[in-house]
């Protein structure tokens, strides 16, 4: 049975039992929770609660940090050559408190948190930021030197900064995606004075939050201006969710409701597995949905269907966003995610398409989704999620620095540098 097909059963059951429920006046006979006459079917929030906004209420402390120092980054790092054993930032990256930091670092990218797992049955997301910044202590020595396939470094060639982390009412999706998108357009507002803005990279937290970042950059670059390269898969797209209006498999279907991103700025690649069904392949393709399945990608090749999904993306708005859920990479590499798929990418497959499409496209805000790390006790799901960051932080740093050809690679890097005879 589809998924779809399953959704409708559920909706029909539901509603022969609620028919059943009101006959035997609403008593719990095993086949419907129990809802009385008159009964609201959510118990409201309490708004007399001293405690009801403190989530995003900031401390005295930051207070006292704004008021009493002059803006820019703030190195938490004392000495040289902690190595491995730093504080975990992003990528070991300094940090910034508030938009007046990103604007006198003149930031390029600003790495943050946002951490809510609540839209998700498989909770474990909310780990997510934290596992990233201590992955960092894994990686070594090569957390400051170029990429060898490229010889870029980005955390030397373009200003990379951990932004800390966004405001969560731990208990409620539908109330933290508002100050999610408030915390992500903060940032992307930022305008340096050559015209350039600060990229958020946003670090989840399920994938309902995609919701309030891409709408985010909606504010800050306009309704209809952006466009979305979607790595996934799943499609996202649902329309119901248990009476909830978002959830970690609804938040494209939300952009393309409230009229924020047009389905043919919506470019998907990787679907796989069970999600969408044909009855969703019809609805994307009725909202013209550029869409490109693991099952296109194992018949035309990565590299041809990557051809296509960047010119694509330079076919669209001006602007572009990428959602990255980790279960892109086969659960083999990353067995730390919510909703595993089995014969995804390998990270091999992944890294350079991720570089490449951040070189060549617009990128104006990247997120990566569904990290669970406690799922995985090896830590390799988050050093990969660590190194997909790094990849596209290599792509934006090569479009800075003008290097923007088609899978570049230095001259250092192929056949020990000299031509094979
Ligand atoms: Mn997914």
């Amino acid at each position: 049975m589809n998924l779809n097909r399953l959704a409708a059963t559920v909706v029909a059951l539901t509603m022969a039992e609620q028919a059943q429920a009101q006959i035997s006046g609403h008593e719990y006979e095993g086949t419907v929770a129990p809802i009385r006459e008159g009964e609201q079917p959510l118990i409201p929030l309490d708004t007399e609660d001293p405690i009801y906004n403190a989530w995003r209420r900031p401390l005295p402390s930051f207070e006292g940090q704004r008021e009493g120092r002059e803006p820019g980054l703030v190195d938490p790092q004392r000495f040289y050559g902690q190595g491995y054993m730093q504080l975990p930032t992003f990528l070991h990256q300094p940090l910034t408190i508030t938009p007046e930091d990103l604007a006198a670092g003149n930031v390029d990218v600003a790495i943050m948190g946002a951490f809510t797992d609540m839209g998700t049955g498989a909770r474990g997301a909310a780990r997510g930021p934290n596992a990233v910044r201590n992955s960092s202590i894994y990686l070594g020595y090569g957390a400051r030197q170029p990429d060898m396939h490229v010889m870029v470094d980005p955390l030397q060639d373009i200003t990379v900064v951990d932004y800390g982390t966004a405001p969560n009412d731990m208990l409620s999706t539908e109330r933290t995606i508002h100050a999610v998108r408030s915390f992500v357009r903060q940032a992307a507002g930022v305008q340096h004075e050559d015209g350039r803005h600060v990229i958020p990279f946003i670090v989840g937290g399920d994938h309902s939050q995609m919701h309030p970042n891409v709408a985010a950059m909606t504010d800050v670059y306009g309704i209809g201006k952006v466009a979305v390269v979607h790595f996934d898969a799943h499609y996202n797209a649902g329309k119901y969710g248990l009476g909830h209006l978002i959830n970690h498999g609804m938040p494209v279907y939300r952009l393309i409701e409230e009229g924020l991103v047009e389905g043919k700025n919506f470019i998907q690649v990787a679907l796989r597995g069970y999600c969408p069904d044909e009855s969703a392949c019809e609805w994307m393709r009725a909202n013209e949905f550029r869409y490109h399945t693991m099952a296109e990608l194992e018949h035309r090749g990565r590299d041809a269907v990557m051809k296509v999904v960047i010119s694509q993306a330079n076919d669209s708005p001006d602007y572009m966003s990428i959602s990255f859920d980790i279960d892109m990479f086969d659960p083999a590499f990353v067995p730390g995610t919510g909703t595993p798929e089995p014969s995804g990418l390998m990270p091999r497959e992944i890294f350079p398409i991720i570089r490449q499409l951040c070189a060549e496209a617009n990128v104006i805000g990247f997120e990566i989704v569904e990290l669970a790390p406690l799922m995985d006790p090896t830590h390799v799901s988050a050093s990969n999620a660590n190194r997909t960051i790094r990849e596209c932080l290599t792509g934006v740093a090569m479009r800075k620095m003008g290097i923007t050809e088609p899978d570049d690679k230095s001259p250092l890097t192929v056949s020990h540098g000299r031509a094979i005879e």
